[in-house]
């Protein structure tokens, strides 16, 4: 066990061999990591991660996902795998060296690889995360996003994850630990968060320090965060701002690169022995602490304590002492916040809460915040960068088969929105697209696929930046669709509408002749023909078009629009 005043074990090599080994690193076979491998090497390579010294052996990951142990016995509970793909794991052998590259190319370590297999990602998912459900984030990672074999071996590590942003504010553990011994703290609360700070996390943070007679270091995940969170950048500025309301020379922040897993009560002990790593010596578990949200029956994966209840378990093994969250309230008569479970005249006063949910309601609304639950600056960030919706970018995805008039009401939408204003609108038609951005594609389910997303992707960035894109394909597939929806939905609203002419409509229209065409197999996968086409399930609104005027199907859209708030009704 390391005292927290001693450095922690890291696995870079000095500066003049990393100079040499990157050199000769450039002949080896390289793997280009995911941006989760980059945050777990880079934990790996400081010592945060310590006592692994690379990614788990077959044997290590074993008794990690059975019984959160490695193979040695030492307390680990989270599989830190190396992932790749069959091709890739094909042309390893064991006792191989590989180079491992950030997304730039640029070469941060090499491994030896020990160990290669084929994970049972549904054992891991039960044992880890505690159900094989894809509404988990990780479980959904670990079966649609991770490679299918992992790979194991101790590491080199050549150089830091280069990281452009909030340098100044970003610590390896030793090099907290140089700053708590040089400030003389010897006692260190951390705060491990990825939500912005509000009143009541001051008031607990602060409480946790000054009853455990400690400093503390607010310590935010940049990494990887649960999907749909506050962005690391609007986070750090509030935090900038939180910092200056505790008492002088009490508390530091430092950002910590990690990519989490929301696994609850595993993630809760791993963070305790990162933690630790950094040199801490009492970590705050809060209620649900890295709750991963409701499982696909919409009930919570682990109980709210559960956390608690295991950290506790293994506090003497972790080395760090755990810090009970108490849920603070707001005490309306004496204007402070107050440890729940502490109120003896409960009956007598007023409590105010603002759950995360009613406050994402009121950002989204562009709602009053009250002082008493944020600090002003707080909530000034978190405006610039989530305005309310009737100022954010969102997009239309028109749906439907060949000639069922997805362009005609695509058209009149984006003039009407066009006369209504204040919001760039950018129309991304089937025929359009496929000339400017997939001419050189066909029809085959790989190219209408390719065709989607790409159209997606542009869509993706119009929504990002605050603009209205309207798209027109016939997006025959659902699967297609709905990645396309995930890629938007972290920028800004997705509103698919089908337009359900049936295809004996559409054939008897047949504006462009191309029925008749594919009829006579003078066009071969035609949609709805002799191609299949998955009809919508879950479209925001369905139009039909027979015995419809264009211009009231476009309206339609619009009221939807402004019912989801997307446009205000003036
Ligand atoms: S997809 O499946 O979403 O990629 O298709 P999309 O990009 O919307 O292109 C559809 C338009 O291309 C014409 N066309 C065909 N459609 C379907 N199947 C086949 N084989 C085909 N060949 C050409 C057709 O005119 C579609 O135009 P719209 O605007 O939908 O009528």
């Amino acid at each position: 066990m390391h005292s927290t005043h001693t450095p922690i074990p890291e696995l870079y090599v000095s500066y003049d061999s990393a100079q040499k080994l990157k050199v000769e690193a450039a002949d080896l076979t390289s793997h280009d990591l995911t941006p989760r491998q980059i945050c777990d090497l880079e934990l790996l390579m400081n010592g945060g991660f310590n006592p692994l010294k690379g990614f788990l052996s077959e044997e290590d990951y074993n008794g990690v996902v059975e019984n959160m142990r490695l193979a040695d016995g030492q307390l680990w509970p989270m599989p830190i795998t190396l992932d790749v793909t069959e091709d890739f794991a094909s042309k390893i052998e064991l006792g191989q060296d590989i180079a491992l590259r950030d997304q730039e190319g640029v070469i941060l370590a090499t491994m030896t690889v020990t160990d290669k297999w084929e994970p049972n990602k549904s054992r891991e998912a039960e044992k880890v995360f505690g159900a094989d459900d894809l509404a988990h984030p990780a479980v959904n990672y670990l079966h649609n996003t991770a490679g299918k074999i992992y790979l194991g071996g101790p590491v080199t590590g050549i150089q830091q994850p280069v990281h452009y942003d909030f340098r100044g504010r970003r610590d390896t553990p030793n090099e907290l630990r140089a700053y708590f011994r040089k400030m003389g703290w010897r006692k260190v609360v951390a705060f491990q968060t990825r939500n912005p700070l509000h009143r009541a996390h001051q008031e607990l943070t602060f409480r946790a320090a000054r009853e455990a007679q400690a400093n503390l270091l607010i310590h935010p995940v940049v990494g990887m965060t649960k999907p749909g969170d506050v962005d690391h950048f609007t986070r750090v500025r509030c935090y900038e701002a939180v910092l200056d309301k505790y008492p002088a020379a009490t508390t530091t922040m430092s950002l910590l690169n990690l990519a989490m897993r929301m696994a609850g009560p595993r993630e809760a002990v791993w963070h305790g022995l990162i933690r630790k790593n950094h040199g801490c010596t009492h970590f705050i578990v809060g209620r649900d602490h890295a709750g991963p949200g409701k499982n696909s029956a919409g009930e919570d994966f682990y109980g709210p304590y559960d956390a608690q209840d295991l950290f506790r378990e293994h506090q003497s093994e972790i080395g760090i002492e755990m810090v009970d969250f108490k849920h603070m309230v707001y005490v309306q008569e004496r204007a402070q916040y107050e440890p729940a479970d502490e109120i003896a005249d409960k009956d007598d006063v007023t409590i105010l809460n603002i759950s995360g949910t009613e406050l994402r309601r009121r950002l989204a609304e562009g709602l009053e915040i009250p002082e008493w639950f944020s600090f002003p600056e707080v909530v000034t960030e978190l405006r610039k960068t989530k305005p309310p919706r009737s100022k954010q970018g969102f997009t239309v995805f028109f749906t439907g088969f060949s000639g069922s008039g997805k362009s005609t009401i695509a058209n009149a939408l984006m003039v009407k929105l066009m006369e209504m204003g204040g919001r760039p609108v950018t129309l991304l038609d089937g025929d359009i697209v496929r000339k400017n951005l997939s001419s050189e594609l066909g029809f085959s389910k790989e190219h209408r696929d390719l065709n989607i997303r790409r159209i997606g992707y542009v869509a993706s960035e119009i929504t990002k930046n605050g603009g209205i894109a309207i798209c027109a394909p016939i997006a025959p597939y659902t699967a297609t669709r709905r990645a396309v929806r995930e890629d938007i939905e972290q920028y800004g609203a997705f509103v698919e509408v089908h337009v359900a002419t049936t295809i004996e409509e559409c054939e008897r229209r047949d504006r462009k002749g191309l029925y008749k065409l594919a009829r006579e197999g003078k066009i071969k996968e035609f949609t709805g023909i002799s191609d299949p086409y998955e009809t919508p399930t879950n479209a925001e609104l369905v139009v039909e078009t027979e015995n419809v005027e264009v211009d009231n199907c476009a309206h339609q859209v619009l009221l939807k629009l402004e019912s989801m708030g997307l446009i205000s009704g003036k």
